[in-house]
């Protein structure tokens, strides 16, 4: 029987296990990519393993989420990661030069290669048919360190594309209709694979918005075959050379099949708060809105830019409405400039950003009070924003800027004849803020520059052979990153210090989290928090484990877990356990004391279910599914420990 593409390319890379969907396997990873907000921490635990240079073909290191320089502490942690890029045979992105995901696929992304990167939405690249994973830091540390990343074979669920898109309709709406579909949660697991005749309707840009929006559906990556558009795309980039055509086998099969009429589909959006609140533009339609901005490693192409400037060659922003562009990267920037695209941008009214996450992020571009606000980014978490309560909706560019112009929330279809968009048959290529790696012998004279904020890695100690605590927090389902570990402004330059970044765990849920779990600590004490489904969705920040770690939390009691989050729990030695009986969930009340006996033998031993004794209320029964290489990463307090003892 024949592979489908997916299988193609983890056979491929396949270090060892079996590709039987949710087994263990280890797959060898060819490029590797961070960025600033997860980079600093992920080099300094690659330094922490002791090699004298990366051994990935190809590792990048992007800055693009800190843009926002108020203090020393970004401009520290730019210097940081531009020479330790030097130092260990990186290439370094600097500042100005883009969203990572954007930079790669333009300048990096080849068929057929396994990328890793510290961030969810690494999948992107799968639009240039790369298979691209996102992972926590220490992953992508021990990625660039030569070894395998390990993950569970996911099954992969053929996408079948029919037809094309109607004017005014676009790749992102393709995302929302299976958001709505699948839910949150509904790619848990799972790789999205699409094929079929509409795939060669859709450009290597809208297929990488596509991919990207699959994050959101908690799958662990996506990917469209290479084909005749993606070598036109490499081209276009002066890359053809790394052109190869890649299709599933003609009979191959798929774990699921999902079908999706192109041509039947109309402009969605998702509404507030989470990015599966999918309804039809028009039944939101009227509502005033007040910022609306067209930017993220979604929707920041050249595509997406030019089709609003070809609009407000036509129309002017609506004077109560901020419009603001963040463009993807200096390529789509200098290209928007050449076709006259920027001259329409800002003589109808917009506010240009430099290129860079920004407001994705939380870093500026915060909302007012009680507004909506109209965003072509990834997430809506609530809060992302910087403004909470916040009411910001997830649209297409076509969206955005009918809304923009009108004033209120439009389907564009009312704007009239859809304006031709085209994409040019070459770029006009800048790699001045891009920067190669040095030569060897002069890589090792280079000396790293740290701040004082970067702090060192604090030491985890290995798992005692009784746990014995308190539960802090008790939360509901699709518990996100966000709430664990926000972002925004305040925190965002914390990343590279620890002991500084704990104090804002849960702050925007139960302020006094971080203080109580540290009283905790002092009395030699572990902390609980009990989840619901879903718990730790969204990001690839390891900082929502390790912080926690850093403040004593070592055990996470939920009904399910995300894949990243859960890796990142192992990783730094906090146990993920699930309910037997998802009922005992009720049970669970914050302030319950419980206390976990003989956990090492448990794990030493292999076995998969463990006995949790809550004060007062008796015995809740925990699954701790683990594979032999994880169990190792607890028993030894993390997996840092674990490489440096293995070498
Ligand atoms: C995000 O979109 O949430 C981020 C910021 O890009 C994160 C990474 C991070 O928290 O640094 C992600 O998606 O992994
Ligand atoms: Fe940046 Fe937003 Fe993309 Fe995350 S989702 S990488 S913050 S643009």
């Amino acid at each position: 029987m024949g592979l489908n593409l997916t299988q193609k390319i983890i056979s491929q890379h396949l270090v060892s296990g079996k590709m039987i969907p949710g087994e263990e396997i280890a797959i060898r990873i060819d490029q590797t990519l961070t960025q600033d907000a997860t980079g600093t921490m992920a080099y300094l635990e690659f330094e922490s393993i002791g090699l004298d240079r990366v051994k990935t073909e190809l590792s990048v290191s992007y800055v693009d989420h800190n843009l926002l320089q108020t203090d020393f502490k970004n401009a520290d942690d730019h210097l940081f990661l531009q020479t330790i890029a030097m130092r260990y045979g990186i290439w370094f992105s600097k500042p100005g030069n883009g969203i990572c995901h954007q930079v790669h696929l333009e300048r990096f992304a080849v068929p057929g290669k396994t990328l890793l990167g510290s961030d969810s939405h690494t999948p992107t690249a799968g639009g240039c048919a790369m298979l691209a994973i996102g992972a926590g830091g220490l992953d992508v540390a021990l990625a660039m360190a030569g070894r395998p990343f390990y993950l569970n074979m996911p099954k992969v669920v053929g996408v079948h594309l029919k037809g094309r898109l109607r004017p005014w309709v676009s790749a992102r709406d393709v995302a929302l209709y299976l958001l709505s579909k699948l839910t949150v949660k509904g790619g848990l697991g799972k790789v999205l694979e699409y094929f079929g005749e509409g795939v060669r309707t859709l450009t290597v840009p809208e297929r990488a918005t596509i991919c990207n929006l699959g994050t959101e559906m908690g799958a662990t990556s996506s990917i469209f075959p290479s084909d005749e558009q993606t070598y036109a795309w490499l081209k276009a980039q002066g890359r053809e050379k790394d052109f190869v055509e890649l299709s599933p086998d003609p009979d191959c099969t798929y774990d699921e099949i999902i079908e999706v009429d192109l041509d039947k589909l109309e402009p969605l959006l998702a509404c507030p708060s989470s990015p599966d609140n999918v309804k039809p533009v028009y039944v939101e339609a009227g509502k005033p809105v007040f910022q609306v901005i067209v930017g993220s490693c979604a929707n920041s192409s050249l595509k997406d830019l030019l089709l609003v400037a070809k609009v407000l060659e036509k129309h002017r922003v609506h004077p109560m409405v901020s419009f603001e562009i963040n463009p993807g990267s200096l390529q789509v920037l200098e290209n928007l400039v050449h076709l006259s695209g920027m001259k329409s941008l800002l003589h109808g009214g917009v506010r240009i950003h430099q290129t860079g996450c920004l407001g994705c992020i939380g870093m500026g571009q915060a909302p007012p009070t009680n507004s909506i606000s109209l965003r072509t980014f990834t997430r809506n978490f609530p809060g992302r924003s910087g403004t909470s309560p916040d009411f910001v909706y997830l649209v297409s560019p076509e969206v955005a800027v009918a809304s923009a112009v009108k004033g209120v929330i439009t389907d564009p279809r009312d704007l009239g004849d859809y304006p031709e968009v085209s994409l040019p048959e070459s770029f006009i290529i800048n790699d001045s803020l891009l920067i190669p790696p040095l030569p060897e012998d002069e890589a090792k004279k280079v000396e790293i520059i740290r701040g004082p904020n970067i702090a060192p890695l604090p030491a985890f100690d290995p798992l005692p052979e009784t746990l014995e605590g308190v539960v802090l927090l008790k939360v509901g389902d699709n518990i996100t990153t966000d709430h664990i570990m926000p972002a925004g402004a305040q925190i965002l330059p914390l990343r590279s210090n620890l002991p500084a970044i704990s104090k804002f765990v849960y702050k925007n849920v139960d302020a006094e989290f971080a203080e109580n779990a540290l009283k905790l600590k002092e009395k030699g004490r572990a902390a609980m928090v009990v989840g619901g489904e879903n718990y730790g969705q969204g990001s690839s920040r390891e900082h929502a484990a390790l912080a926690p770690r850093y403040l004593g939390v070592r055990v996470k009691l939920a009904k399910s877990f995300a894949r990243i989050h859960r890796a990142n729990l192992i990783n730094f030695g906090i146990l993920p356990l699930v309910f037997v009986n998802p009922e005992d969930y009720d049970k669970m009340e914050k302030g319950d004391e419980f206390i976990i006996q003989g956990i090492r033998s448990i794990l030493e031993k292999g076995e998969s279910i463990v006995k949790i004794d809550i004060k007062g209320k008796g015995e809740v029964l925990a699954k701790l599914e683990l594979s032999p290489r994880e169990r190792q990463s607890i028993l030894a307090g993390s997996l840092l420990n674990l490489a440096r003892i293995e070498g």
